[in-house]
């Protein structure tokens, strides 16, 4: 098997909860903090101005079902980036993000991943004690590359052309891959720039991000030049709309496709699969694993 010796080793994870061996892939499990899955009286918390409460409760057993299927990382947030959805309030989402985040690091072993754009919001996530910053900005927010570099978190710098409301407008490319690749090694290296160990960098495409369908499974055909750069790749296909466009289901019934997808990615070297459904990608994982002919 080919291995790639890269500028950040791609094999080892630095992150402030410790080192992540990356020699085997792992998978990274969706907590959704959204008004459908783990927020009390979601109507009325509309109807008051959107003041939720989260169900942690509810959301911790969702983590605890996915730590015992295998996830070896847990990504908290997530849905604010949807095609489409709107910027969140710094209060609002400090208020959402960090009680989740404090009680999945009380209480369970495993790697807490925080989904913001927001320097704030890392330096608090750091100070609860999570171990990695995934920013689908990949840390262009004002004020954001230094917030990341003052902490010891893993960042994951993701591709995403414009902006979650206006991203999906006729994307238009050139060379998808090139471009994609030329922008997540200049994130790489502003970060290095800045004070980011290597070591705690992972780079993503970001699929469905300002990509059509053609864009993303041409980034999922050329998966091996994202893992060429030198860091580990994470991919995030599951249940996304390029599954949709491939087997013509809705969201809920994407699995298959997207272990199909996930399937790929791991031939071309990812070596984060991004889930909401974690048994699955984790057997994928296992079979990919067990092709691999120098394990
Ligand atoms: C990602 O790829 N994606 S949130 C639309 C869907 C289904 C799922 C039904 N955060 C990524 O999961 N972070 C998200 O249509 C991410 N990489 C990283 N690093 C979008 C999502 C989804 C969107």
């Amino acid at each position: 098997m080919t291995t790639y010796l890269t500028p950040g080793g791609a094999e080892t994870l630095h992150t402030a909860q410790g080192s992540l061996d990356l020699s085997r892939p792992v998978c990274m499990g969706v907590l959704n903090l959204t008004p459908d899955s783990f927020y009390d009286g979601a109507s009325l918390g509309a109807a008051r101005g959107g003041k939720f409460t989260i169900n942690l409760d509810k959301a911790l057993s969702r983590a605890e079902s996915m730590l015992a299927e295998g996830a070896r990382l847990i990504d908290v947030g997530g849905e604010s980036t949807r095609p489409g959805a709107r910027e969140v309030p710094l209060q609002e989402e400090l208020d959402r993000v960090l009680p989740m985040v404090e009680a999945l690091l009380e209480r369970l072993d495993v790697i807490v991943s925080v989904d913001t754009s927001t320097p704030e919001v890392m330096q608090a996530a750091a100070a609860a004690g999570a171990g990695m910053i995934n920013d689908v900005r990949a840390l262009r927010r004002p004020g954001a590359i230094e917030a990341a570099a003052g902490t010891d978190m893993a960042v994951c710098l993701m591709h995403m052309r414009g902006e979650p409301d206006t991203m999906q407008e006729e994307p238009e490319y050139e060379d998808v891959v090139a471009e994609v690749a030329a922008f997540l090694r200049r994130r790489a290296d502003a970060a290095i720039e800045t004070g980011i160990d290597p070591q705690r960098i992972v780079i993503d495409p970001g699929f469905g991000f300002g990509k059509n369908t053609r864009h993303n499974f041409t980034l999922l055909r050329e998966m091996r030049q994202f893992a060429g750069i030198g860091y580990p790749v994470l991919a995030g296909l599951s249940r996304k709309s390029m599954i949709g466009a491939a087997t013509g289901r809705a969201p809920e019934q994407r699995l298959p496709g997207s272990i199909a997808a996930v399937m790929h990615a791991l031939h071309g070297g990812a070596r984060i699969v991004r889930s909401h459904d974690v048994a699955a990608t984790v057997d994928a994982i296992g079979v990919h694993s067990m092709l691999q002919e120098d394990r």
